[in-house]
C-alpha cells in the first residue's frame, strides 16, 4: 500500500515536472521565410522600412537563401547611412520574456538584429540589439529581452547600421515568447 502511494507521488511528480517543462518552453508568435513580397513597397508583406540609403533598404534576392527562393539583401556602401526594415508589430505582454531571433549571412561588414517593444500609445521602448559572428555561412542571432512595463506589442528589425559597411543576407525570421 506504501508503496502504491509512493508510486502515485512519484507519477504527479513526473507530471507536474512534464508540465513544468512544458511551459519554459518557447512559443513562436511571429515566423517569415520572408518568401512573400509587397510588390508595391518592396517590403516582405506586413513589413515597413525603418531606415534607407537614399531609398536602398535592401531588397528580395534569390542569390543566397536559407529557405525558400528568397532572403533579403542589405548592400550597405555608406558608413553614414543605415538600412533597415521593421517586421510587423506583434501583441505582446509587459513582464514576459522576447526573444527575437533570424540567420544572417554576412559576406562582409556586420548584420544588426533589433528586438524592439511598444507602448499602447505608439512609443517605442526598449531597443536591444545583437549582431553576427561569423562570415560566409548562415548563422542564427539572438536577441532576448523582457518586454518593459506598459508593451503592447514586441518587433524586430533587420539592419545595417550607420557606421557599418558590408553585404548580408537575412532569411527566417522568429519572434518567440519564452514564459
Ligand atoms: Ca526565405
Amino acid at each position: 500500500m506504501k508503496f502504491k502511494r509512493f508510486g502515485f507521488m512519484l507519477l504527479v511528480v513526473l507530471l507536474l515536472g512534464f508540465v513544468g517543462a512544458a511551459s519554459a518552453a518557447e512559443k513562436v508568435i511571429f515566423t517569415d521565410g520572408l518568401e512573400d513580397i509587397d510588390a508595391e513597397a518592396n517590403v516582405p508583406k506586413g513589413w515597413v522600412v525603418f531606415s534607407n540609403n537614399n531609398g536602398d533598404y535592401g531588397s528580395a534576392s534569390k542569390d543566397i537563401v536559407r529557405s525558400g527562393s528568397l532572403s533579403w539583401f542589405m548592400d550597405d556602401p555608406s558608413s553614414t547611412a543605415s538600412l533597415g526594415i521593421r517586421s510587423p508589430k506583434i501583441p505582446a505582454e509587459a513582464g514576459k520574456i522576447y526573444r527575437a531571433a533570424s540567420y544572417v549571412f554576412v559576406l562582409s561588414g556586420t548584420a544588426n538584429l533589433y528586438i524592439e517593444f511598444w507602448d499602447a500609445d505608439g512609443a517605442r521602448l526598449g531597443p536591444q540589439s545583437t549582431k553576427n559572428t561569423v562570415r560566409n555561412e548562415w548563422e542564427e542571432i539572438f536577441v532576448t529581452k523582457e518586454a518593459p512595463a506598459g508593451t503592447k506589442f514586441v518587433s524586430l528589425i533587420l539592419y545595417s547600421q550607420q557606421t557599418n559597411t558590408g553585404a548580408h543576407y537575412f532569411d527566417d525570421v522568429t519572434i518567440m515568447e519564452i514564459d
